[in-house]
């Protein structure tokens, strides 16, 4: 049967939030910090507001080199309360809007799948209507933009989410998904990380269409049986998970001091592998599947640094754990030259495995 399914992203949301409570910094360069305990010089951009991004501002950006692209800009410290307050009003307003209660996937702080099948009658038109009441009842109740995707299944409506952003809204027909996808380079398709995207292009795969007209038996002798699977299915831009309210929120976690403080890529990758197989092994003893990777690491210096990657679905074992765990801990170490003192890996966005086999565990 077919599905309409909406995706909403909230636009620069902590800098958004900060902008409401002042609008005195409405024209303004706006920098969203999370300060370590080193005090301000040590922080990481959370988010920045458009005008920041256009002077090269991105989250995760250490704050003092987004302060020497744009020294006139607005630097505020993270108040993450409020902005867990703030979403979950706007969570309230968007849940209003889906089939039912159960037709809404909360996926982040600031982003949400709701099911409009029957809402809209299988009628895209009807739908864009939807989509545009979501996007009046979010700025009237909370004077906040977003950026609203639809499409016949949830992959299709996260991708086209960002597709027109801030403030935009995207519609791709069943079929329209082709075209949507055909010239997008492939490592715009949601769920494709580095390691995927570096791989594909050493075979030559440059596009979305390239990848969906890959012949699948060549996908599984490079990626495996399940990720070769996903990867020809979401190039052709199926996608059958669900929309599920999430119902596990706790974690499982690790972490462990390297024998010195070091950056050598084998004694952090031999701890971090023995990390995430002790994490793997709790979580298939709970039977539970993850959305969500988070990885912190401890510097010589004490000061800490989390990243983390959500799945567009949950995800099980050991395969995805450990190639996710070494993209992410890549990135820290190609973004700080200090030494790793202690690292840790935990995974949420927890789900039962009910041992139904869906797409979301071709992963
Ligand atoms: P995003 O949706 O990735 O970003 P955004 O809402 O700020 O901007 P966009 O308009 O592009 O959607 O993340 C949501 C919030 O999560 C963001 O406002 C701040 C927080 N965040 C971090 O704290 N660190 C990060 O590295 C990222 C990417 C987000
Ligand atoms: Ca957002």
């Amino acid at each position: 049967m077919e599905r309409v399914i909406i995706h909403v992203d909230m636009d620069y949301f902590y800098a958004a939030i900060e902008e409401r409570e002042d609008p005195s910094l409405k024209d303004k360069a706006v920098v969203v910090c999370m300060y370590s305990n080193r005090g301000e010089e040590g922080g990481a951009v959370s988010t920045s507001n458009y005008i920041a991004r256009e002077a090269g501002i991105r989250s995760a950006m250490p704050c003092k080199q987004a302060k020497s692209l744009k020294p006139d800009a607005v630097f505020l410290p993270v108040r993450k309360e409020l902005y867990e307050n703030v979403s979950a009003r706007v969570m309230d307003i968007l849940r209003s809007h889906a089939d039912s209660e159960e037709n809404f996937e909360n996926i982040s702080i600031d982003e949400a799948f709701l099911e409009i099948s029957q809402n809209c009658g299988r009628d895209f038109e009807k739908a864009r209507y939807i989509g545009m009441r979501v996007k009046h009842d979010v700025l009237e109740h909370e004077k906040l933009t977003c950026s609203v995707g639809i499409g016949p299944n949830k992959l299709i409506a996260k991708m086209a989410s960002s597709f027109r952003k801030p403030d935009g809204m995207t519609i791709v027909k069943p079929d329209e998904v082709r075209d949507f996808l055909n010239d997008m380079p492939v490592n715009r398709l949601w769920g494709i990380g580095k390691v995927t995207g570096e791989k594909l292009k050493k075979m030559s795969i440059e596009t979305i269409g390239q990848l969906a007209a890959c012949d699948t038996q060549e996908l599984i002798a490079e990626f495996g049986k399940k990720r070769g699977t996903w990867l020809k299915k979401a190039a052709s831009g199926i996608d059958e998970s669900p929309v599920t309210e999430r119902t596990a929120t706790d974690q499982i976690g690790r972490m462990a001091s390297l024998k010195e403080d070091t950056r050598n890529d084998d004694m952090i990758f031999a701890l971090l592998d023995e990390l995430a197989d002790d994490v793997i092994k709790k979580a298939e003893s709970r039977k539970v599947s993850f959305r969500t990777v988070i990885m912190t690491v401890i510097f010589s210096n004490f000061r800490m640094a989390t990243k983390s990657r959500t799945f567009s679905h949950a995800v099980s074992g050991k395969d995805i754990l450990h190639e996710t765990a070494r993209e992410i801990m890549l990135q820290f170490l190609h973004e700080s030259n200090m030494d790793f003192r202690r690292i840790g890996i935990r995974v949420t966005n927890l789900q039962q495995d009910v041992g139904q086999k869906s797409l979301l565990e071709y992963f």
